[in-house]
């Protein structure tokens, strides 16, 4: 590590903060087969991350609470397997109003919470001030993962998660590895680390996940970038930082950051590592020994070569980037997250070669700049992914004329930079979702002169496929009506979309479809 500056007293205060009961977490759940026998466990929520951990630790005996406060999707698949593990299913909102209790009265033993429970949730903060425990599916796998588990390679930033750690699956694929990508995308965490036919995990990690984790040590982490987003569920900046952060507590061999967002380079200085470990910067700019870069248009390493001082290793060329995104003209932003995988990679010792056939092998993501038409000199771009301003400024940032299609839950994030860094790009926005005055402020505040449209739509129409099927249709239409040649129509919402989807993926799908649907009925345009 290049001068740690570590601060025990401060972490060990924020940890406590944070963690004010993690002492009592029962040793037993330590290994993966260890009955849990007599103890009472709740989980919260029945969706991807939960049902998992309930499964598992009702397999090993716990008798575990689950509690949902939605009884909308169809889970009756999920049920019937929790039957099997004797799983006490609640669903429903009186179930969430407060800490419930286990079957046979009393107090649980612990909680483990699902993501996206915020922890000022009545459940959540009904624990804490119970005195029990409340953990996440990160705690757990770290403390189930057996002897010899695979090492992990820890994905986290603002933006880019998604394609760094699919772009270093994809590496560690190409080098022989055996691999998924796991975490905030892909597999569970838990179900990854008890796959024994796993070598090593591709993991990407929310800051939600990062919150309610303490223990764990990757082999390997990178923090992408930090802006503001999820402050409401955070409580601010500063804690969202914080749990960032996290992800470099007890790194085993590299710390990697992003030379270009000192904040980055802060929170490894913060953090507690095991000794010998490393800070690995990645960077577009001028390239010192110890990161990885750019020389001219090749990608290289000067950080896990013996002679790292007089020489470079070369790891693939910009070309590797494009067709690793699917597009001729990457972004620095897609370059760094190329390299940023490139050093994680590399911790593992995965060679040069793999690392290009890697990024060759790598196939572009859904929802993010992908473009899905081009039709009467219009161009339709889907980046739903872009669900904080710093993203959509990214997206909006390879434009020179968009129609702007954006808004939905801005989770506390002011969008009055953004909009005064991209009113020149601007033809017109297409307001959507429920954060919209922030936005049409923004608008009439740093672009004046640019048309605003609202999608409202008629009460009546019911919520679900039919209510995201109609927001996407008039989204579209109206922007339709704005675009003229030479124009991109972009979705970047700069918002996450729960308010009127079911998330991100559902947001792009329906746009896309909505697109077809324009274009198919305007063949005119769609022959242009
Ligand atoms: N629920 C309640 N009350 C609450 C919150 C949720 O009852 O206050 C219920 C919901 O009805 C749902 C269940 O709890 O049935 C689980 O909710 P969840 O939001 O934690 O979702 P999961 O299906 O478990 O998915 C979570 C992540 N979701 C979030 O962080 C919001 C998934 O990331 C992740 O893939 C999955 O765990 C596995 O780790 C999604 C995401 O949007 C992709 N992540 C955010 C992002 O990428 O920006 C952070």
């Amino acid at each position: 590590m290049t001068d740690p500056v570590p601060a025990p007293a401060a972490r060990a205060s924020a940890l406590a903060e944070s963690y004010p009961h993690a002492d009592r977490v029962p040793a037993a759940l330590q290994g993966p087969d260890s009955s849990l026998d007599g103890l009472r466990i709740l989980v919260t929520g029945l969706g991807v991350s939960g049902f998992p951990v309930a499964a598992h630790l009702g397999e090993r005996g716990a008798a575990v609470t689950l509690v949902d406060g939605d009884t909308r999707r169809d889970e009756s698949e999920r049920i019937r397997i929790l039957e099997v593990f004797d799983v006490d299913v609640r669903r429903g909102p009186q179930h969430v109003e407060a800490l419930p209790q286990p079957r046979d009265g009393g107090l649980f033993d612990l909680v483990v919470t699902s993501p996206g429970w915020r922890p000022d949730s009545p459940v959540l903060a009904g624990a804490r001030a119970a005195g029990i425990p409340v953990i996440g599916e990160v705690e757990l796998a770290w403390r189930v993962r057996g002897a010899n588990s695979a090492p992990w390679l820890v994905v986290t930033g603002t933006n880019g998660k998604t394609t760094t750690t699919t772009m270093l699956a994809s590496m560690l694929t190409a080098a022989g590895l055996r691999t998924r990508p796991c975490g905030n995308i892909g597999d569970p965490l838990l179900e990854a680390v008890l796959d024994p036919e796993l070598d090593v995990l591709a993991i990407e990690l929310s800051s939600f996940q990062l919150h309610w984790q303490f223990s764990m040590g990757a082999h390997a982490a990178a923090v992408l970038n930090i802006a503001d987003d999820h402050l409401d569920w955070h409580g601010g900046a500063q804690a969202y930082r914080a749990d960032k952060g996290r992800a470099y507590e007890n790194v085993v061999r590299a710390c990697v950051y992003n030379v270009e967002d000192p904040a980055t380079r802060t929170l490894v200085e913060d953090a507690d590592v095991v000794e010998g470990a490393r800070a690995v910067g990645f960077t577009l700019g001028v390239l010192g020994p110890g990161s990885l870069g750019l020389v001219e248009d090749v990608l290289v390493d000067r950080a896990f070569i013996p002679q790292r001082y007089s020489s470079a290793a070369e790891l693939g060329s910009l070309a590797d980037v494009a067709a690793a995104v699917g597009t001729d003209d990457p972004g620095p932003h897609h370059i760094a997250d190329a390299l940023a995988a490139a050093a994680l990679a590399r911790s593992v010792d995965v060679p040069t070669g793999a690392v290009r056939d890697g990024l060759r092998a790598h196939a572009p993501g859904d929802h993010r700049s992908r473009l899905l038409a081009e039709a009467d000199g219009i161009r339709w771009v889907d980046d739903s992914k872009a669900t904080n301003p710093h993203a959509a400024a990214a997206a909006l940032a390879a434009c020179d004329s968009a129609v702007w299609i954006a808004g939905g839950l801005l989770k506390g994030a002011s969008v009055d930079d953004l909009v005064s860094r991209v009113a020149p790009r601007l033809r017109s926005a297409v307001l959507i979702g429920e954060d919209r005055t922030a936005l049409r402020e923004a608008l009439a505040r740093h672009a004046p002169e640019v048309p605003v449209a609202e999608v409202v739509v008629d009460s009546a129409v019911p919520s679900g496929p039919q209510r995201e099927d109609a927001v996407a249709r008039r989204a579209v239409e109206l922007a339709a009506q704005a675009a003229q040649p030479g124009d991109t129509v972009l979705l970047a919402p700069a918002a996450a979309s729960m308010d009127q989807f079911v998330d991100y993926r559902a947001r792009g799908e329906r746009f896309g479809e909505a697109v077809r649907a324009h274009l198919l009925s305007h063949p005119a345009a769609a022959d242009g």
